[in-house]
C-alpha cells in the first residue's frame, strides 16, 4: 500500500462502517498529553458512549474524555485532583483511579464504600494528586471490557520542562461478544457445571478456541495456561495494526513512552524492535533505568520507556507481543518523511511467557524506608479452568493498624498467572521465589504459576482496599480480598 493511501485512511475525519453508522475518527492521544496539562481549575471528565472501527465492523464502547475530546487525564504532580465526573449514555457506572491514593471513599470500586454513578449523577473528586507518574482509570466491572479505560497522566514540573515528546500508548484486547458472556462461558454456566476443561474448551469454540497453550512450561512442570479467551482484536489506543496510529516524531529527537496496559486478560511483551529503550518507571515509580527492547507488561501494570531517536528518517513500529500468541498490536513512531509499511496483526512467532526476569533486575529510585514488618499475611492463589472458581485463600480480610509496616507474602498455587494490585497503596516487591532483594516500588505485581512474591507496604490511608487479581475474570469469580483498617 502507498504511503498516501495509508495515511489518508488514518486522517479521514469521518468513518462510515460496513454497517452504514457512523464512526468517531480515530483521534490522536499522543498529542493531546501535554496540551492539556497545566490548565487550573476543575476538569468536566464523562463516560460516553461511542463507536469505533474493530476490524472493519462498528463496535460500540465506552468513552472518557474531557468536554475538548482530550482522551482521559493529564494532570500536575502535587496538585489537587479536582475532577467532576459525569455519565453520557446512560448506564450506571463508576471508575477506580489506578495508581492514585485516593481517600477510601473516593476509591472507584463499587458499593466500596461509594455507590455505583447514576445515569443523572455528577460526583465531584477532589484529593492529592501526588508525585508525577502513568497511571489509569477504569470501571471496576465488567464494563472495564467494553473499553471503560482511560490515561490518567500526571506530570512532574521536571516532566514538562524536559525536551523530550510523551507517547501515551494505552494496551486493551476487545470482543465483540459481551463481557457477562464471556464471563458465563468461562464458569460453563451456559452448559451446566462439572464440566472438565477439554469439554468445556470445545464449549467455547468461537470465543476462546486455541487459547490455551501447552508444553511452554519448565521441564517437570505441569502446562501453565497463559490466555483464557481468543479476543477478536488486540488494541493500541483503539486501533489494530490494520490502522495504526502513527505518531509524528522528531528526526533524531527523544520520546517518553507512557504504557499502559489496559487489558482485561492480556498480558503482553512491549517491542521497541530497532531502538534499544531505558524503562524508568513501572506503575508510575521511578526505577533505576533498565535497558533493553522487550519489557513484559501484565494487565494492570504500566511501563515508561525512553528512546533516543537516530538522525534519519525512518518509521520506528512499536509492538505488543501477546502472550504465547502471535497475535500483536501497536503504535508506529515517524518522522516527516518517513515510509510507513504495513505490519501484520499477527507475526511469525509466539510472544514470550510474561514472567519475572525483568522484575527481578528492578531497583526503586525511591525505596521504602528500611524498617521490619509488624504484620505478615500469607496468602495461596488458588484455582483452575476446571469450574473457574478463582480464590485467595487467607485473605478474606487482612485486618492491620494504621501506622504499621505490612509484609504480603502471595503464593501461587494455580497454572495461571495473577497480577495481583492493591488499591490505595503503593508496596515495595521484597521478595520472589525465596530470594529477598529491594525491587521496584509499585501497585500491581505479576505472581507466576508456582512462584511466590513478597510485597510490603506501610497502611498509612485507612479503608477497606481491594487486594486482588487484575485479570478481570478471576476478579469476577472469586480471586479478591481486603486489607482493612479504621
Ligand atoms: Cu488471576
Amino acid at each position: 500500500m502507498k504511503r498516501r493511501e495509508f495515511l489518508g485512511g488514518l486522517m479521514s475525519g469521518v468513518v462510515v462502517a460496513a454497517s452504514g453508522a457512523i464512526l468517531q475518527p480515530n483521534k490522536s492521544w499522543a498529542d493531546t498529553s501535554k496540551a492539556t496539562a497545566s490548565s487550573a481549575g476543575t476538569r468536566s471528565l464523562a463516560i460516553t458512549k461511542r463507536v469505533i472501527e474493530v476490524n472493519g465492523k462498528a463496535a460500540d464502547v465506552f468513552g472518557l474524555v474531557q468536554p475538548d475530546g482530550a482522551v482521559g487525564l493529564t494532570l500536575d504532580a502535587d496538585a489537587t485532583f479536582d475532577v467532576t465526573l459525569s455519565i453520557q449514555g446512560g448506564e450506571a457506572t463508576l471508575i477506580h483511579w489506578h495508581g492514585l491514593a485516593p481517600p477510601w471513599n473516593m476509591d472507584g470500586v463499587p458499593d466500596n464504600p461509594a455507590a455505583l454513578l447514576k445515569a443523572t449523577e455528577t460526583r465531584h473528586y477532589a484529593f492529592p494528586v501526588g508525585p508525577g507518574g502513568t497511571h489509569w482509570m477504569h470501571a471496576h466491572t465488567l464494563q472495564e471490557q467494553n473499553l471503560l479505560a482511560a490515561p490518567l497522566i500526571v506530570q512532574s514540573a521536571d516532566d514538562r520542562q524536559r525536551v523530550e515528546q510523551e507517547v501515551v500508548i494505552l494496551l486493551h484486547d476487545f470482543s465483540f461478544t459481551p463481557a457477562e458472556e464471556l464471563l458465563a462461558k468461562l464458569k460453563g454456566s451456559s452448559r451446566g457445571h462439572g464440566m472438565d476443561h477439554g469439554a468445556m474448551m470445545q464449549g467455547m469454540a468461537s470465543n476462546m478456541h486455541g487459547g490455551h497453550m501447552s508444553g511452554m512450561a519448565m521441564p517437570g512442570m505441569a502446562a501453565m495456561d497463559l490466555n483464557d479467551i481468543e479476543y477478536d482484536a488486540y488494541l493500541a489506543n483503539d486501533r489494530t495494526l490494520d490502522d495504526p496510529e502513527v505518531v509524528r516524531v522528531e528526526n533524531g529527537g527523544r520520546v517518553r513512552l507512557r504504557i499502559i496496559n489496559g487489558a482485561t486478560a492480556t498480558a503482553f511483551t512491549i517491542d521497541t524492535g530497532a531502538l534499544t529503550g531505558q524503562l524508568i518507571a513501572v506503575d508510575g515509580q521511578p526505577v533505576q533505568p533498565v535497558s533493553g527492547t522487550r519489557f513484559p507488561i501484565s494487565m494492570g501494570q504500566r511501563l515508561d520507556i525512553r528512546l533516543e531517536l537516530p538522525k534519519s528518517a525512518e518509521a520506528y513500529p512499536i509492538l505488543a507481543l501477546r502472550e504465547g500468541a502471535e497475535h500483536r498490536t501497536g503504535i508506529i513512531l515517524a518522522p516527516a518523511g518517513a515510509k510507513i509499511s504495513r505490519i501484520a496483526s499477527r507475526g511469525k512467532d509466539r510472544g514470550p511467557v510474561v514472567g519475572l526476569e525483568l522484575e527481578q533486575q528492578l531497583v526503586a529510585a525511591v525505596p521504602l524506608a528500611v524498617r521490619p514488618a509488624d504484620r505478615r499475611f500469607e496468602l495461596t492463589l488458588t484455582g483452575s479452568m476446571s469450574g473457574y472458581d478463582w480464590r485467595i485463600e487467607g485473605g478474606d480480610s487482612l485486618n492491620v493498624r494504621e501506622g504499621e509496616r505490612i509484609e504480603v507474602v502471595m503464593r501461587n498455587m494455580s497454572m495461571m498467572s495473577h497480577p495481583m494490585h492493591l488499591h490505595g497503596h503503593h508496596f515495595q516487591v521484597v521478595d520472589i521465589g525465596g530470594k529477598a532483594f529491594a525491587g521496584a516500588v509499585r501497585d500491581t505485581v505479576l505472581v507466576p504459576p508456582m512462584g511466590s512474591v513478597s510485597v510490603v507496604f506501610d497502611a498509612n490511608n485507612p479503608g477497606r482496599w481491594p487486594l486482588h487479581c487484575h485479570h478481570l475474570y478471576h476478579m469476577a469469580s472469586g480471586m479478591m480480598s481486603f486489607v482493612a483498617y479504621a
